[in-house]
């Protein structure tokens, strides 16, 4: 993967004016590649002399919460005395990390579209960014993680001398959910040789391996395996496969946000299915989850059907009708979507 020298030089130029007020933002439900990608980026830039504030629009997952300096993320919604949307007003330089489209930030986009002083720069690895809204962007839809990116990015702006083992531990902790443990794909060389430079950083695989999967409560344990066991369906001839869960359901399991993160993988691990969906109701919306294998563009089927997108074996949406209707829509479309396909 290769990072433009011109964009570094750009980068150079934005950050040498010394000790700016910086913000990082990342996307709504943050996730580890997001609180992992920006923590690390923190480190890079404090180290240069900047102030720097990690904002998320909600609160992380708690599997996150053991990762250094996660006590001064900024949580924007709980952000009662407007701290926080002051830091954002401002900021001399925004980076946006993980996500794109500033706009679905829920109430932190307004505020940020409001500082139009600040350049904003991109670090991100999803499709489609709205480069017209960055200053500087680093879209790198090629990289597994925005962790490697940032790892990339560290590498030809600082030297690797720089990265001590905290933004290991976020450069790591980004790169492996992400990937699932490194087993999806963009599965590099370079990104294992990157791991190889983190190991020597000190950071403990095993420990961060212990703290990001085994860190679970009852209920979620519990909850995963009541929608695997009572909620899992297969259609499309046994290659697709779906979970709904809704807002009363996740009460009995004393649900916490964060809780059904991965849920949307498990039917992956049936032989037949090459496409799986996970939908979750919350107060305001059903959120849409999608994962597949192999060729089926699950961007495309996000961005066709549930006015959303991500990857393509990774991507997201929102539906705004009932549980039961929005299922009923998704066995409409998969039967349209894969319509074209021949026979086997
Ligand atoms: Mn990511």
């Amino acid at each position: 993967m290769n990072i433009d020298s011109d964009k570094i030089a750009k980068l150079r130029e934005l950050l040498s004016a010394p000790a700016q007020r910086i913000v990082i933002v990342t996307h709504t439900n943050p996730d580890g590649d997001a609180i992992g990608s920006s923590l690390a980026w923190k480190r890079v830039l404090e180290s240069q002399g900047h102030t720097v504030t990690c904002l998320v629009p909600n609160r992380y997952p708690s599997f996150l919460e053991w990762m250094e300096g996660i006590g001064e993320v900024g949580i924007f919604k709980e952000d009662k005395e407007g701290v926080l949307a002051a830091r954002v007003r401002e900021a001399q330089i925004v980076f946006c990390l993980d996500f794109n489209q500033i706009s679905r930030l829920e109430n932190l986009s307004d505020v940020l579209m409001e500082n139009t002083a600040a350049p904003r720069v991109l670090i991100d690895h999803h499709l489609n960014p709205p480069l017209e809204e960055y200053a500087l962007a680093f879209s790198h839809p090629e990289s597994c993680s925005t962790a490697f990116l940032v790892y990339k990015i560290i590498e030809s702006y600082a030297g690797i001398d720089l990265i001590d083992t905290a933004m290991g531990e976020g450069l790591y902790v980004g790169m492996m959910t992400d990937t699932g443990n490194f087993s999806f794909s963009n599965l590099t060389p370079e990104l294992y040789r990157s791991v190889a430079v983190l190991l020597e950083k000190g950071i403990d695989i095993p420990r961060i391996n212990v703290s990001v999967y085994n860190s679970y409560s009852e209920g979620r344990v519990r909850l995963l395996g009541y929608s695997i066991y009572q909620k899992m369906g297969v259609i499309q001839h046994g290659t697709v496969a779906y979970i709904a869960l809704k807002e009363s359901e996740l009460r009995r399991f004393d649900f916490q946000l964060g809780d059904s993160e991965g849920f949307v993988n498990y039917p992956l691990s049936i032989k037949s299915i090459r496409m799986s969906a996970m939908f979750l109701q919350t107060r305001k919306f059903i959120r849409v989850s999608l994962r597949s294998r192999g060729d089926v563009d699950v961007n495309l089927f996000a961005r066709r059907y549930f006015n959303g997108g991500g990857h393509k074996n990774a991507a997201g949406g929102k539906s705004f009708t009932t549980v039961e209707q929005t299922v009923e829509y998704y066995k409409k479309c998969v039967a349209e979507f894969f319509a074209g396909e021949k026979k086997e």
